[in-house]
C-alpha cells in the first residue's frame, strides 16, 4: 500500500504551489502527495515539469484530485455543458502527464458540490454519465491516467452514494482506467458495512480516501473502523493508494467548500498540523501494512 495526503490540509485555496509540500509530506513519512487539479489548464508546462522533477528527486509519488463546476459536467442534458467540460478534461489530462500525475479521482461523472435547488434527473445524468465516460475514459488512457469514480454522500452528490452504485456504474461503462474510488468519510453516512463496501469493489477499487467522520486524519482516537476495513483491503489483496484527505482549519474557499464552520484544529499551528499527519500515517501503515 501507498499513502499519502491532500496538500489541501494546509490550504486555504485551491491551486498554489505544490512543491514545498512535496519536499514537506516526504519528511512526514508519506508515498504520496495529491493535488489539486483543478486550475491545472492555467498552469505554466515548465512549472508543471519542475513539479514532476521535484517529486521523482524525493520519490514521491504524485494524484490527482478534482472537482467540476457547475458549467463543466459531463451528464448534464445541455450538449455545451458537456463539450465544455470534456475540452477542459482533455486540457487537464494533458497538463496531468507533463506533471507526471496519472490518477485522477473525484465525481468526475458529475459536478461538485451538487446545486439542490434544480431539479434532479437521475436516471437521465446517469444515462448521459456513463456514455460520456467512455468517450473521457479513451482520452485519459491516451495520457495514461486512471480515473477515479468517487462515491459522495447525499449532501454533495447525487449519481454514486454508494458502493454498490458505482460498482454498477464503473461495470456500465467498462473501461480499464474507470475506478471505483471510496472515502471513508462520505461512507461513514451512506454505507450499511465498511468491510462489505471494500470487498463489494473487490478489483474495481482504484483509490481510496481515508478520514475521520469529522474529516480530522485518521488515528485510534476517531471512530471509523480502521481494522475492519483493513481486513477488508487485505480481503482484496488492494495494494494501490490510500490517500488521507483531512480538512480542519476553516476560511478561505477550501474552508468555505468544505463546509468547515469551526476550527477543528483547535488552533494548532503548522508543526502541529504536520505531528499529527505523520501520526496518522504511522497508525494507517502499522494497521495495514
Ligand atoms: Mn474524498
Amino acid at each position: 500500500m501507498k499513502y499519502g495526503i491532500y496538500y489541501a490540509y494546509w490550504e486555504q485555496e485551491w491551486g498554489g504551489d505544490v512543491i514545498p509540500y512535496i519536499h514537506r509530506v516526504k519528511r512526514l513519512g508519506f508515498d504520496i502527495l495529491e493535488v489539486g487539479c483543478h486550475n491545472f489548464i492555467d498552469v505554466d508546462d515548465d512549472y508543471l515539469r519542475l513539479v514532476k522533477q521535484t517529486a521523482e528527486e524525493e520519490g514521491i509519488m504524485l494524484t490527482g484530485g478534482y472537482g467540476n463546476d457547475i458549467h463543466h459536467n459531463i451528464s448534464s442534458s445541455d450538449p455545451a455543458v458537456v463539450r465544455a467540460s470534456m475540452e477542459k478534461f482533455e486540457g487537464t489530462f494533458r497538463k496531468m502527464y507533463t506533471a507526471g500525475i496519472h490518477k485522477l479521482g473525484g465525481s468526475l461523472y458529475s459536478y461538485w458540490p451538487v446545486d439542490y435547488s434544480r431539479p434532479i434527473d437521475k436516471p437521465g445524468d446517469w444515462k448521459r454519465a456513463v456514455r460520456n465516460m467512455r468517450e473521457l475514459a479513451d482520452i485519459a488512457k491516451e495520457y495514461e491516467i486512471t480515473l477515479g469514480m468517487e462515491v459522495l454522500n447525499r449532501f454533495e452528490g447525487y449519481l454514486l452514494n454508494t458502493c454498490a452504485e458505482a460498482v454498477d456504474y464503473v461495470s456500465e461503462v467498462d473501461r480499464e482506467n474507470v475506478k471505483v474510488m471510496l472515502d471513508t468519510f462520505h461512507m461513514n453516512i451512506e454505507e450499511d458495512s465498511f468491510g462489505d463496501a471494500v470487498r463489494l469493489a473487490g478489483k474495481l477499487l482504484g483509490h481510496v480516501h481515508v478520514g475521520e467522520a469529522n474529516r480530522r486524519p485518521p488515528s485510534a482516537k476517531g471512530r471509523i473502523p480502521w481494522a475492519e476495513i483493513g481486513v477488508a483491503l487485505n480481503d482484496i489483496h488492494y495494494d494501490g493508494t490510500v490517500v488521507m484527505e483531512p480538512f480542519v482549519r476553516p476560511g478561505g474557499t477550501v474552508g468555505n467548500e468544505i463546509r468547515i464552520w469551526r476550527d477543528l484544529s483547535e488552533g494548532a499551528a503548522n508543526e502541529q498540523l504536520d505531528a499529527d499527519a505523520a501520526n496518522a500515517v504511522r497508525f494507517l501503515r502499522g494497521l495495514w501494512g
